[in-house]
């Protein structure tokens, strides 16, 4: 039977667009306190408000760079007291940058992605996670991408990134072996969001051919998921869940109609 979420606590990195947004909405409505966090406070703020509007949820805004060790911890530290048992954590602030070859990406590009993927899950990882040790209970659900699996042309940073998001989240299970805390690892295909405006730097035309004669998963698609994880019995641990559009088999192996 699904466990319920009526007034658990439930951390969001990358709440302010795409699957981050689309878990936020997910879990409101299931009950659930919500801690938004992302860079734009604007986009925070204006979900938090539609959160509250829609379903009465509470919502406490943590405006925050993933890739600032030290902006992270403090801000985890110094949580409101009612704010601080974390329940669930969703690591899912994330990004590529363009799809240049290995040898010729800038640094700044490559440390972006590692900064933010890498480090920056980790760094939220690493200040949560006590705490749930501590409390007997939580869970960390990591946003990885099928990227861990297939490596494609240009996108060798990026899928190393996600390579080292799946060891981690190996990793964080092993070490909570003994624990009630429960670790997992989504990795998804293709999903219509920001993300390839953001990886190709506001070329919308060419973001959008990523999708172009296919249809792609949807923010929601993953948040329903990611809510599945959340809910099962707390006996049940879903360690991995590889899901790509129904149009997509591999990074590289796409069906387009008309094309
Ligand atoms: P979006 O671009 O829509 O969302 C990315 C989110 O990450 C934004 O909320 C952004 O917020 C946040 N973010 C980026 N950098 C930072 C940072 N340094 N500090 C804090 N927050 C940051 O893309 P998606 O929703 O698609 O991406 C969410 C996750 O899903 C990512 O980890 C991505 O790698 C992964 N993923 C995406 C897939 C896809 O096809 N879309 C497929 C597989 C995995 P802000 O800019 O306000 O800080
Ligand atoms: C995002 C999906 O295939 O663009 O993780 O890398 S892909």
């Amino acid at each position: 039977m699904a466990i319920a979420l009526e007034n658990q606590t439930i951390l969001i990195t990358g709440a302010s667009s795409g699957i981050g947004a689309a878990c936020a909405r997910f879990f409101a409505e299931a009950g659930a306190r919500l801690i938004l966090s992302a860079r734009r406070k604007d986009k925070l703020q204006a979900l938090a408000d539609e959160l509250s509007k829609t379903y009465e949820a509470k919502s406490l805004l943590l405006p925050l760079d993933v890739q600032q060790s030290d902006a992270v911890t403090s801000a985890i530290d110094t949580l409101p007291a009612d704010w601080q048992k974390i329940d669930v954590l969703i690591n899912n602030a994330g990004l590529s940058r363009g799809l240049d070859k290995q040898y010729e990406v800038s640094l700044q590009d490559c440390e972006e992605m590692i900064d933010t993927n890498i480090k920056g899950l980790l760094y939220v990882t690493r200040a949560v996670v006590p705490g749930m040790v501590e409390r007997g209970q939580g869970h960390v659900i990591n946003i990885g991408s099928i990227a861990a699996h297939y490596t494609y042309p240009g996108g060798s940073i990026y899928c190393a990134t996600k390579a080292a998001v799946k060891v981690l989240s190996e990793g964080l299970k092993m070490d909570l072996l003994g624990t009630p805390i429960r670790v997992t690892n989504i990795e998804p295909g293709f999903v219509e969001t920001e993300f390839s405006d953001v990886r190709f730097r506001g070329d919308t035309d060419r973001a959008k051919s990523v999708y172009k004669g296919m249809t792609a998963l949807t923010a929601e698609d993953i948040a329903e998921l990611i809510l599945f994880a959340a809910t099962r019995p707390l006996h049940v641990n879903i360690s991995e869940l590889y899901v790509v559009p129904t149009d997509q088999s591999s990074s590289t192996l796409i069906y387009r109609r008309g094309s």
